[in-house]
């Protein structure tokens, strides 16, 4: 994963996918403009799956992104299973795309097959998610800080209490993302961070497990949470998608999700807006999935030789229950 330490090699790294940019196109592959005219570049997208809202957002964003660059997109859906991503770039790789994008399902195992497209000369960027693996095989990364949401989650969380009036000990259950994956990690990671430092006395999380981003994990995940844990007084959800099932079950056992039970979100999808509109959920942190433009913009700059920066951050915002009904008409996924 990114971080400051990791600055220097990204500089050498970026330099590196430079070169590959400009080896593809002396190979006489498929971004040759030799024979007269420029030829359209071609993108291979794996896709994580279509598990949450926030992930149909980022397919919607991505494909209409491509169109309107007139970048030719060969786009693969891997359903949340990291073997079909790895097929899906050994395919793009036998393809001869010019540049290869993806989001990695989780962190680990990418090292083999993005060497194999290092061999083919093929420069690879990441979106979304991030991975631990050598550095020097992709060219940066396009997506959110999930350690900071993770921050942002509990930060968020301590105005949520005092707007409820809690006092004293707060049970704290958490819905984690899929295993492994980078935003999971890192938002478990950022919350407990300052939970550690500033609510050692305070809160305690009680459980935790992982829904899989999916409203049917979250949902399935909190009806056992409930039964284990009858006096959880905040759920710390890493997705709204996850959030959303959990007031299902939360409703079902004939529970208050908003009042009962203080319920804190990442990502902003229309759907949350809506649960937090109508007080089911206090706080929703932010996570923007319309990366397609800057994708685009990085790929061409990528193929084109340039230079970009090692990761290319998005901007967010935090949003409290009563800013959800003003925020609703425009929010944009
Ligand atoms: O939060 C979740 C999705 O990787 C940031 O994946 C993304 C996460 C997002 O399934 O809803």
């Amino acid at each position: 994963m990114l971080n400051r330490r990791n600055f220097l090699t990204a500089a050498v790294g970026v330099a590196a996918a430079g070169t590959l940019a400009a080896c593809a196109k002396e190979d006489g592959g498929p971004s040759d403009s030799s024979s007269g005219g420029s030829k359209a570049i071609t993108l291979g997208f794996a896709q994580v799956g279509s598990e949450s809202g926030w992930r149909t957002a980022n397919t919607d964003s991505v494909k209409s992104a491509a169109k309107e660059a007139g970048i030719k997109l060969q786009f693969s859906d891997a359903q949340q299973k990291p073997e079909n991503q790895i097929s899906a770039i050994r395919s793009f790789i036998a393809q001869k795309v010019d540049v290869i994008a993806f989001s990695p399902v989780v962190v680990k195992g990418w090292d083999a097959v993005l060497n194999e497209a290092k061999r083919a000369n093929i420069p690879v960027v990441l979106t979304d998610r991030s991975v631990e693996s050598d550095e020097s095989l992709f060219v940066t990364l396009v997506g959110s800080d999930f350690t900071d949401e993770g921050r942002r989650a509990a930060k968020i969380l301590e105005k949520v209490l005092e707007k409820a009036g809690h006092k004293g000990k707060v049970k704290i259950a958490q819905l984690e993302g899929t295993t492994g994956a980078a935003p999971a990690i890192e938002r478990a990671k950022g919350f407990k961070e300052v939970m550690d430092a500033e609510h050692k006395d305070d809160w305690e999380i009680v459980a935790s497990q992982t829904g899989d981003f999916t409203r049917a994990g979250g949902k399935q995940v909190m009806a056992a949470f409930l039964q284990s844990n009858p006096d959880i007084d905040v759920l710390f959800a890493h997705n709204d998608d996850m959030g959303l099932g959990a007031i299902q079950a939360i409703e079902a056992a004939g529970k208050k999700p908003g009042k009962d039970i203080l319920i804190v979100t990442v990502d902003g999808v229309k759907d949350g807006f809506i649960a937090m509109s109508e007080g089911k959920i206090n706080a929703i942190v932010e996570c923007n999935p319309l990366l397609g433009p800057q994708l685009m913009e990085v790929v061409k700059k990528v193929q084109a030789g340039e230079t970009v920066e090692r990761w290319i951050k998005t901007k967010e915002s935090d949003f409290m229950q009563d800013q959800a009904k003003d925020a609703l008409p425009t929010r944009k996924y």
